[in-house]
């Protein structure tokens, strides 16, 4: 299996965790976005969106970060990160379509203001898309915290793909934003959670910094 993917990316990063998590064993292949490698033709014939990550498993190909997690659990056996009880499973569904509609979506609008757009030369921050992406994301880890308030995980009492999902936005939230912008300041909850995150060792062999684009 191939997963080609983006250290700096969030979406990646949720799917790549899941591979290490799992000991699926993928090939990271990575796909230069600043140079803009995913709007190659060889790589449009894998992901028409233009976006990692991509897996391709014997001929399958298979984009949207949410849905190569679900796959790559569902590819390993006795696995626990996506449980198959029905409603377990419709829990866990919930918060990975809350994250890809609700959550990653606003802090895209952070991140883009505040890094993508000096990254390609489109300027500095937009004040009003600022605001815009803060009231967003301030509701949205809101209802995060209330949620976690009193639990160790997203869904039920162990670690699942819902935890890994919503991480990584966060993550990206914290990397884009200078500290004093930061929403998630004040949810405590949220920040008990992302400490018990950043233990995991799927997050620290994924953790990557501008000067070490490798990861560890
Ligand atoms: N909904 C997609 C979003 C993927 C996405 O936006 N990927 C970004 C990196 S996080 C990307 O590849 N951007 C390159 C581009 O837009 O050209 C997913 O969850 O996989």
């Amino acid at each position: 299996m191939r997963l080609y993917h983006h250290p700096y990316s969030d979406c990646s990063r949720r799917a790549v965790m899941t591979a290490l998590h799992l000991e699926v064993p993928v090939e990271l292949v990575l796909v230069d976005l600043q140079k803009g490698e995913q709007r190659q033709p060889h790589f449009l014939k894998l992901n028409p969106n233009h976006r990692v990550p991509v897996l391709e498993d014997d001929g399958f190909v298979l984009w949207e970060s949410h849905a190569i997690m679900q796959y790559l659990a569902d590819k390993t056996p006795g696995q626990t990160l996506y449980p198959t009880e029905i409603r377990a499973r419709a829990d866990v569904n919930r918060w990975l379509f809350w994250c890809g509609g609700h959550l990653a979506s606003a802090v895209g609008i952070l991140n883009r203001e505040h890094a993508i757009k000096r990254l390609i030369g489109l300027g500095g921050p937009d004040p009003a898309e600022v605001k815009r992406g803060e009231d967003l994301v301030r509701e949205f880890v809101g209802v995060l915290d209330a949620h976690l308030a009193g639990r160790d995980w997203m869904c039920g009492s162990a670690l699942s793909l819902a935890d890994f999902a919503i991480v990584t936005p966060l993550t990206s939230l914290l990397a884009a934003t200078a500290p004093e912008k930061l929403p998630i300041g004040p949810f405590a909850n949220v920040q008990r959670w992302l400490a018990r995150m950043q233990t995991l060792d799927a997050w620290k062999r994924t953790a990557v910094t501008l000067a070490n684009p490798n990861g560890s």
